[in-house]
């Protein structure tokens, strides 16, 4: 159950973020509808929101999943892999101080990149990736046990075409995963319900389970209907422009439970 969801605004030197898409330049004006939709999606799923202003000096800083973990009784902040978002967490921490009072660091040599955590009930999958170390995954690991969480590292390093662990694995709730082809096989998802998704429709393996919606890309109907089938509501969403940018469904917000 989740109450509340940080995000922020695109800016207008989004296109100028990290991308290896290919898929071309994004455009702003419909980045920012596809933006508000999104947000109206998270408030359908009954989240309050924290929406943030656009920040210049950090044109990825829109995909703020990737600034932290955030547990029911912590906020883990990140360091993020790639060296011109690591001011991005900066930014973040006043905001989750206003809802958690236990706050912990990756440090350096750790690197974490929020997409590359997902978290399964009482497991967390950590992706080991080229933006999350081992370094990040040890210290996150900690962090997470500490409070009763079972931890299992996934490396996706050979893995064509996901840059996280969320770009191909995302949680449902009860026991049951989406996951790409290429992670499907692995062990440390024994005991998981899977359902796969076609190599087609990779893209649509980044959906985000919240509260008693799935919101899913648009454009991608096997996934679609397969998750219809099995009693999903789901909130349909375009987020082409964000696509353009290696950015899915999951980037856009951190979402979590408010305890106090
Ligand atoms: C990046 O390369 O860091 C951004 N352009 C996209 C980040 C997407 N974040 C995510 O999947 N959690």
């Amino acid at each position: 159950m989740f109450t509340q969801a940080i995000v922020r605004k695109p800016g207008n030197n989004f296109a100028n973020g990290l991308t290896t898409a290919g898929l071309g330049e994004p455009d702003y004006t419909t980045a920012l509808k596809q933006h508000e939709e999104y947000c109206r999606a998270l408030q359908r799923c009954g989240l309050s929101l924290v929406i943030l202003d656009p920040d210049l000096d950090f044109p990825d800083s829109t995909f703020v999943e990737d600034t932290a973990v955030l547990t029911s009784h912590s906020a883990i902040l990140t360091h993020p892999g790639a060296p011109s978002r690591v001011g991005e967490v900066a930014a973040i921490r006043p905001v989750l101080a206003q809802f958690y009072s236990q706050i912990y660091i990756i440090a350096e040599p750790g690197t974490i990149d929020g997409g590359d955590i997902c978290e399964a009930g009482d497991d967390y999958f950590i992706g080991i990736s080229g933006r999350t170390n081992t370094h990040g995954a040890g210290q996150l690991a900690r962090f997470l046990e500490l409070e009763g969480f079972r931890v299992h590292s996934i490396d996706i390093r050979a893995v064509p075409g996901i840059l996280h662990l969320k770009s191909g694995l995302a949680y449902l709730g009860n026991h049951r995963l989406v996951v790409v082809n290429a992670l499907a096989d692995r062990p440390e998802l024994n005991g998981f319900e899977i359902v796969h998704v076609s190599p087609i429709e990779n893209y649509a393996a980044n959906c985000v389970r919240i509260n008693d919606f799935v919101l899913i890309a648009a454009g991608f109907p096997g996934l679609k209907s397969e998750l219809e089938k099995a009693g999903y509501s789901l909130l349909v969403l375009n987020v082409s422009e964000f696509q353009k940018m290696d950015g899915g469904l999951s980037c856009l917000s951190l979402r979590f439970k408010y305890m106090r």
